[in-house]
């Protein structure tokens, strides 16, 4: 299997309207504040930054008027649309597309972007959180409580058709990695559907390096490649804080790296986001400051 490619497409997206708070918008600016592009280029990757994506950020004005079950839809479905629009573009130019959010709602554009390109991939979905409610089951509205469930094929008709909405990710190749906070309907669902949760609980006791060795094999194992999806809320908030929906008891900083640097070492990853960097509720960029540490060590990064 091949290394991550180092040629490596940054792309921005200051979308916070799938969240229940605003300030994951300022996530693309503060990454690149932390200094994500030099950071890559110092390990020897060859990186272009793409800016981010236009989105009409009406948080505040709208944020009175949703009373529909998914909040801000339109916005979200047109943001994602152009997101999958650009992956599709990257991987097709033999990139490895780099996406910097903005809240969770953008994997939605993110993994429609990938499907197109019509290979099999696997997911490691590492969040606090597992993403998987649909209009029937969100407490919140929020969609990006509902991206996972999208890339699976369920979902709001609008959100599953972008990209063209066929031959979703395969609920034996995902993986979930730190889960501390799911929602009856969401345990429900997986379940169901058999998709591999490792909690915070599974992490304690077996490990962090045992969990990502089964997680390759699970996502990688019989796929093309796979995608890692890191909601900074997968850390404790003691280490990344500047997150809009913390949990406690979450991955240390250490074990978080050790994960990036062994799916590094695996050779596997084909792209990835790091989402939910709020730098209203950080400590003097903290949070976006990890976002690159870790960054840094999925693309082979040492400390030694
Ligand atoms: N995230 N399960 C909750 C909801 O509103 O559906 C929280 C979702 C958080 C989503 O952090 O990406
Ligand atoms: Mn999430
Ligand atoms: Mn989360
Ligand atoms: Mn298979």
């Amino acid at each position: 299997k091949k290394q991550p490619g180092r040629r490596i497409s940054i792309i921005g997206v200051p979308l916070d309207l799938g969240a229940g708070r605003s300030g994951a918008c300022m996530g693309p600016s503060a990454i690149r504040c932390a200094g994500v592009v030099e950071r890559l280029e110092q390990i020897g990757c060859f990186v272009v930054d793409e800016g981010d994506l236009a989105v009409k950020n009406c948080y505040a004005s709208s944020a009175q008027q949703p009373k529909s079950k998914l909040k801000h839809l339109d916005e979200i479905v047109k943001v994602n649309g152009e997101l999958s629009t650009k992956i599709y573009e990257a991987v097709t130019a033999g990139y490895f597309p780099l996406v910097l959010g903005g809240d969770h709602s953008i994997a939605i554009g993110t993994l429609a972007g990938l499907r197109r390109m019509g290979g099999e991939y696997g997911l490691i979905w590492f969040d606090a959180h597992t993403d998987v409610n649909t209009a029937e089951t969100t407490p919140t509205g929020n969609i990006h409580g509902m991206s996972l469930a999208v890339a699976l094929g369920y979902g709001d008709p609008r959100l599953t058709a972008i990209g063209g909405g066929i031959a979703f990710f395969k609920p034996e190749h995902t993986v979930i990695v730190g889960a501390r906070s799911i929602d009856p309907g969401e345990r429900k669902f997986l379940k169901k559907l058999g998709v591999r949760v490792f909690t915070t609980r599974d992490i304690e006791r077996l490990g962090i390096a045992k969990v990502i060795e089964r997680a390759l094999e699970i996502a990688a194992g019989g796929t093309d490649g796979i995608h890692l999806s890191l909601d900074l809320d997968g850390l404790d908030p003691r280490d990344a804080p500047g997150v809009s929906t913390p949990v406690p008891g979450g991955l240390s900083f250490r074990e978080s790296l050790l994960a990036m640097e062994l799916i590094f070492d695996a050779g596997v990853a084909v792209s990835a986001e790091f989402v939910e960097v709020n730098p209203t509720l950080d400590l003097r960029n903290k949070t976006a400051r990890v976002a690159v540490d870790l960054i840094g060590a999925l693309f082979g990064e040492k400390i030694t």
